[in-house]
């Protein structure tokens, strides 16, 4: 062998030895290492951007180190898993988050001003990946935190879209929508693992044979196949070594390129098959409560979902040898029906790969499975026509039969002749060329806990949804209220408040939220509420100033920042808002003297491209911000802002200003809402309904403290059982009438009279979701608000309690009680250990 060149000794500190330290002086070095060889760049080239990247990087090796020492426990200890599969993760931005739960973004901050650099800019430089629509994406998002924090062994499973949600532009007041290419300059924080990649199979058909051991058994030969290869996030739990990770798949094609195509002289033929593969984890779709029975999703949910138990049985073969302890030693956590196909996959490698009989396999299988339901829409419930199903997935159509035989078997003994009872329970749906395949059945039946996502929520699932499974096995039901993690919703998002609780209470709230309910003693303190308006009006410039610089729009800060962020959805009722902005601008025109509360109302959501309701609401509010921020008559008095583009980066800004939380859906139709609980956590008083979370919310931070309205769900039952009219508000009502007709004369819409009659004519004709029937009571509520904001004094106290009172809603104490009641699990320590070159 040659010789090696001699290494003169340099005498330098060498910092290498200590390459992923915690000192200021480590940090400087990784920085610069990662911006020199990550990014090829030096100080004199590197953009804000390179050096965003090296910041990631730089973080990312000490995750990777404690990741790789938190799976070597996690072997060791013989720990159970907890598999969290869901079709969406809605992470926001990692870096901020990674810096502050390692504990070192001070250090950081410090570090880049010495060289000039401002971290928060530098921040600012990442992409969000937002692979997820809403509520039930960054629920996944926060439970992962919290399963790290709360040192949990756990794996997220998911897809990693090429293009996440949509951006929104708004154009001449209509929603647009552009590709979201998140990738295109590269992803700091994954690490691909092409050698455990997977392969998924589709279409083709089934046969049957005896083995050797005289077993019948099947086989399925596809028509073609997919590999998944696998994307890990580290996810650092907060001051802990834990360090779990999110495991996307990305599709690629298993025959990249067709030799007899290309043989055959067809060049662009032979890479056909590599763009049909790759289209498999190429979009997130735009949407999460309307079924529209797509293909490609059905191909997205089995790909993603069959790679993830593959490499679940990968990791438990390797470990234990044998399948038949799987259920001991794994939770798998089915995120809605999305990826309950799991439950016939898990099924299919148990029997015909792992041959396995059927009771031992259905055994573990039902041992394995929790299945949480996130919404009461009956549009939301996934079914799959048979037709389509058969073709895609030949075997588990099968599978999915032998499992509906033998459940209703079941069923029949217990129900003899209860045919319409036995027929809303099947896993099949209609007869002939309808039939569908039910994936809430299939979740349920395959499932040992159910749960929904508030007490409300859950109550009417056994009531209504759910009700024969409920009735067949009451056992299966469990509430789970959500929750929101602290540390990137107050932490992180808030940091003056933070700052300002952590000096009064000291900081044990950020891992025991419950300690917020120290700050009640210092709600009468007049110092303390001082410094506390002082807060939220810093947070409220900062919010003007965005709004000023990416919408265009100027806004009072002395005014009440009243806010509507979530998607858009006609149940959320955002047009009610808008009715009441229009209530309050025809008082002000009636009587230009009128003593109206200086507002800004503040909206933000994506609406699905398809739905065109939802679209014209964006379209009205745009419009009637247009008249009313033009209008000189009421400067300083309304104000209306919709901030395109919402996404979770924004949302963190805009909880830390708010000061009224708008959750007025129509009672029993949100499941929960998590908006509702971070709002709440930063001050905000929240105008709501007896809807999802927000009647626990209201039971924890007292009657007092929350302004309430509208129909409770009894009521909207009854109403809808005797027949709702809107027309019996309307005619009564002269104020609601005034609103209308503006809209209606083409007020807000240069003249033109027809625009908005869709919404118009659905409100006056049918109301689904009855706004006329709360329209007063919103009203009346709002003008409550109004007046508890003049008295400065009570509100911002009213403002501490909703903080001090928020302990219950942190996902830290919604995963505790998942891991006791439904995952069993507990948790595994980690022990930080340097590395020694011996331990190459
Ligand atoms: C959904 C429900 C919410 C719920 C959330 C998480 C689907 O999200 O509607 O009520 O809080 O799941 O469980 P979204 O917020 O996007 O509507």
């Amino acid at each position: 062998a040659p010789q090696d060149t001699q290494v003169p000794d340099s005498g330098l500190v060498r910092v290498e030895d200590d390459r992923t330290g915690m000192s200021e002086q480590s940090l400087k070095r990784a920085i610069v290492d990662n911006l020199h060889y990550g990014q090829g760049k030096d100080n004199y080239f590197a953009t804000p951007y390179d050096y965003y990247m090296a910041i990631a990087r730089s973080m990312r090796d000490r995750l990777i180190k404690r990741r790789i020492q938190t799976a070597r426990t996690h072997i060791q200890e013989d720990s159970k898993v907890v598999y969290y599969l869901s079709a969406e993760f809605l992470m926001g931005r990692y870096t901020g988050n990674s810096l502050i739960n390692l504990g070192i973004y001070e250090r950081v901050r410090k570090v880049l001003r010495e060289s000039g650099l401002e971290l928060d800019d530098l921040l600012e430089k990442e992409h969000e990946p937002g692979l997820g629509n809403g509520g039930l994406g960054r629920l996944a998002a926060c439970y992962l935190d919290s399963l790290a924090t709360l040192e949990i062994p756990a794996v997220g499973y998911g897809i990693r879209y090429e293009f996440g949600i949509f951006e929104q532009e708004i154009r001449n007041g209509w929603q647009a929508e552009r590709p979201d290419k998140w990738l295109s300059f590269g992803n700091a924080w994954e690490v691909s693992l092409p050698e455990y990649r997977t392969e998924v199979k589709f279409g083709g058909h089934t046969e049957s044979y005896t083995d050797t051991k005289g077993r019948y058994q099947t086989n399925w030969i596809p028509e073609h196949t997919v590999f998944g290869i696998p994307y890990d996030t580290p996810i650092p739990g907060y001051g802990v070594n834990t360090v779990n990770i999110l495991r996307l798949w990305k599709a690629e094609s298993s025959n990249e390129f067709d030799l007899d195509a290309f043989n055959a002289g067809d060049y662009l033929g032979a890479v056909a098959n590599k763009m049909f593969s790759e289209n498999i984890s190429k979009v997130l779709y735009p949407n999460d409560d309307t079924v529209q029975g797509k293909e490609l999703r059905l191909e997205q949910q089995y790909f993603f979902v069959s790679c993830s138990l593959q490499d679940i049985i990968r990791r438990h073969i390797y470990h234990y040898n044998s399948l038949d302890n799987l259920h001991e030693k794994s939770a798998i956590q089915l995120n809605d029906t999305h990826p309950s196909i799991g439950i016939a996959e898990l099924m299919r490698l148990l029997i015909d790969v792992h041959q396995m009989d059927w009771e031992q396999a259905w055994h573990i299988t039902q041992n394995c499975f929790a299945y949480t339901n996130h919404t009461l829409l009956p549009e939301a419930l996934e079914r799959w026509s048979v037709n389509l199903f058969g073709r895609l997935l030949p075997r588990h159509l099968e599978i999915i039969y032998e499992i509906n035989f033998r459940f209703l078997s079941e069923v029949r003994k217990r129900y003899p002749g209860d045919n319409e009872r036995i027929a809303r329970l099947s896993l099949i749906e209609g007869e002939g060329a309808d039939k569908k395949v039910r994936m809430a059945n299939l979740a349920c039946v395959g499932s040992r806990k159910i749960n929904g996502v508030a007490a409300l929520h859950t109550k009417l699932l056994q009531q209504d949804v759910l009700r024969d499974f409920y009735e067949l096995a009451p056992e299966k039901f469990i509430n789970k209220t959500n929750g929101v993690t602290p540390r990137r919703w107050l932490l992180l998002g808030n940091p003056r408040l933070s700052n300002l609780i952590t000096e009064k209470i000291g900081e044990a709230w950020i891992t025991n939220l419950d300690e917020l309910r120290k700050l009640e003693q210092f709600a009468d303190d007049p110092q303390f509420r001082q410094t506390w308006r002082e807060i939220k009006q810093a947070n409220k410039q900062d919010l003007a100033a965005y709004i000023e610089r990416k919408n265009h729009i100027q806004v009072d800060t002395n005014s009440l920042f009243d806010v509507q962020v979530k998607r858009l959805h006609e149940y959320k009722r955002q047009l009610l808002n808008v009715l009441h902005i229009i209530t309050l601008y025809n008082r002000i025109k009636r009587n230009p003297n009128e003593d109206i509360l200086p507002r800004t109302f503040i909206f933000g959501g994506k609406a699905a491209p398809g739905y065109f309701i939802a679209k014209l609401i964006i379209k009205l509010i745009n419009s009637v911000a247009a008249v009313v921020n033009d209008d000189p008559s009421l400067e300083g008095r309304l104000k209306v802002a919709f901030l395109s583009n919402y996404n979770v980066s924004m949302s963190q800004q805009i909880y830390a200003a708010a000061e009224l939380s708008e959750q007025i859906s129509t009672a029993g139709k949100e499941a929960s809402g998590t908006g509702n609980m971070k709002f709440a956590l930063n001050g905000a008083l929240t105008i709501g309904t007896l809807d999802g979370a927000n009647v626990e919310i209201r039971e924890e931070v007292g009657a007092e403290n929350f302004f309430l309205c509208g129909l409770t769900t009894p009521e909207v039952y009854e109403l809808k059982a005797k027949g709702y009219n809107p027309q019996e508000y309307y005619q009564s009502n002269s104020e609601l009438q005034e609103v209308i007709r503006l809209i209606a004369c083409g007020h807000f819409s240069d003249g033109d009279s027809q625009l908005f009659r869709p919404l118009l004519d659905s409100l006056l004709y049918n109301d689904k979701y009855m706004l006329f029937a709360d329209y007063q009571s919103y009203i009346d509520t709002q003008d409550r608000v109004s007046q508890a904001y003049r008295q400065e004094d009570n509100w911002t106290r009213m403002s501490i309690l909703n903080t001090a009172r928020m302990g219950k809603f942190s996902s830290d104490r919604a995963i505790s009680e998942y891991c006791k009641e439904i995952w069993h699990v507990e948790p595994v320590p980690v022990e930080f250990k340097e590395y020694s070159p011996e331990d190459m």
